[in-house]
């Protein structure tokens, strides 16, 4: 059995307390791994060797950051295979889609290299003579980035790669059911040359690894994916220091299907954003708002779809749809099935978990379609994170839209039309942080912000040059070479 190591200050170590977890293959139940499950005492060092490591990194120039993120882009796509497949077997979604998981870290490492020749501030002309001002980016400390499970190198980059190329340092705690891709993405940047103790990993879960970072005192940012209710928890903890907060956190997002729409590119991207993933993606689609008067038409076609998606391990290239990630969310997605029809939604298909075969090693649960839904259901306003899709029938664009934005979350949804007028209309009116007409839910490349409006963030943006402002101070300075004491704002 392998046991694998926390790296802390360019150093493999175990949790000092000796303790670990298990690292299972959600699709067959083997057994990966064992992983330090770290507590206060780790953190510490983590935290120790990101601000000793700081004082150096942060006076690395910024061009130079941005060239060693183009060689861990260089070495991520030269492993691409490899890590996609090493996420497959820990985290179970197809291969097809853990090759894009990588390709989007890939494109991260090249957007964020090229920042360290921008990091753009600004220089504007003041108000006295012989008088100038700049005002300029300053990495802010020492980051901490707790990452979830559905995209275990993706999102790290997100939130690592900006981090760097500003010159912060970090500490790293991925989800605890796949601490294995992180480990290989931090070994990736250490082979490109990083220095020693810029990024450093801890392994564990919420409690109480991910409780010591976010206490941390000399922890200056938290950056955080995951849950609506973890997020919360962070940001009150983390309010008694002052500590900078940046939260991705749930969806509940929609397909807008109006009666002009091409119906079978709707059918196309629902099932590629409901069901892909297996619909753990922050921005699944999980519930289809389709207007009446293609309300039956849009079902005869979506159900056998549906019915016709292959289940299995996502090694296997045949196979559409992998495994729930564990047994706590596969329950939690059954109670939902449960849910929806004890509170009057027709189920139309699957329901039920799926054990015929090679399945009953692993956590699948069948693609499930509810019908009959009406907006205020808990169905169609709780984030499930599994293959649960909810339809909702209404008679007009502006019912739609309404529909849509009444959730408490607000992360990305999307409509089908082929009405100009409609799309202007959606495009002012839809209140989410991602808008896709003709498409799917999900898809967002990095070179944009990401993220969303209520219960799914709290202002903050990734990615794109938004991406920045989370992981930098702006700093001005006022350069005065008139000589003599010239004063601000005062009349002469
Ligand atoms: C997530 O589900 O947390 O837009 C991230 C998308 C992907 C990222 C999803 N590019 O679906």
């Amino acid at each position: 059995m392998t046991l694998y190591h926390n790296y802390i200050g360019g150093k493999w170590q175990p949790a000092h307390n000796g303790q670990t977890f298990p690292n299972y293959n959600p699709a067959s139940g083997e057994l990966l791994g064992d992983f330090p499950l770290s507590d206060q005492h780790d953190v510490d060092a983590a935290v120790s060797a990101a601000r000793g490591a700081f004082a150096h990194w942060r006076r690395v120039p910024a061009p130079k950051r941005g060239e060693l993120l183009f060689r861990v882009g260089e070495l991520m796509k030269q492993h691409k295979e490899e890590l996609a497949r090493t996420m497959t077997r820990e985290m179970g979604k197809v291969l097809k889609e853990t090759r894009g998981d990588v390709q989007e870290g890939i494109d991260m490492a090249y957007y964020m290299g090229g920042e360290g020749r921008r990091l753009f501030g600004y220089s504007v002309p003041v108000e006295l003579s012989d008088k100038s001002a700049l005002a300029m980016r300053d990495p802010v400390g020492v980051v901490a980035c707790i990452t979830p499970w559905n995209f275990p190198i993706a999102i790290p980059t997100w939130k690592m790669f900006p981090a760097l190329v500003a010159g912060n340092t970090l500490v790293l705690k991925p989800a605890e059911d796949t601490p294995l891709s992180a480990l290989r993405l931090v070994e990736l940047l250490y082979e490109a040359g990083l220095p020693e103790g810029v990024v450093n990993l801890v392994f564990g879960p919420g409690q109480p690894t991910g409780e010591a970072l976010i206490h941390h005192p000399d922890v200056a940012v938290i950056s955080f994916t995951g849950s609506t209710d973890t997020g919360r928890h962070v940001a009150i903890e983390a309010a008694h220091s002052l500590k900078r907060v940046s939260l991705e956190m749930g969806g509940k997002n929609a397909v807008i299907v109006m009666d002009d729409a091409d119906l079978d590119l709707a059918v196309e991207g629902i099932l590629w954003s409901s069901y892909g993933t297996t619909g753990q993606r922050c921005t699944a689609c999980s519930r289809v708002i389709a207007h009446r008067a293609i309300h039956e038409r849009l079902l005869e076609k979506l159900v056998p779809r549906i019915e016709a998606l292959r289940l299995g391990n996502g090694l296997d290239e045949q196979v559409d749809v992998g495994p729930i990630i564990n047994a706590k969310q596969l329950e939690k997605v059954h109670r939902y099935s449960e849910l929806g029809k004890s509170e009057g939604a027709t189920l139309v298909t699957g329901g039920e978990s799926a054990r015929e075969g090679e399945l009953a090693r692993g956590y699948f649960y069948r693609p499930t379609l509810f019908c009959d839904v009406r907006p205020a259901m808990r169905i169609a306003q709780e984030e499930i994170f599994g293959p649960t899709l909810s339809v909702i029938a209404v008679d007009t664009l502006d019912e739609a839209i309404t529909v849509n934005n009444q959730t408490r979350y607000g992360l990305s949804s999307a409509l089908y039309t082929q009405d100009v007028n409609r799309v202007q209309r959606a495009m002012r009116d839809l209140t989410t942080g991602i808008i896709y007409i003709n498409s799917g839910t999900t898809g967002a490349e990095i070179q944009f912000p990401f993220g969303g409006t209520r219960g799914t963030g709290n202002g903050h943006r990734e990615a794109g040059l938004a991406g920045l402002d989370v992981f930098t101070e702006w700093k001005v300075v006022y350069t005065d070479f008139s000589g003599k004491l010239q004063k601000a704002q005062i009349d002469s």
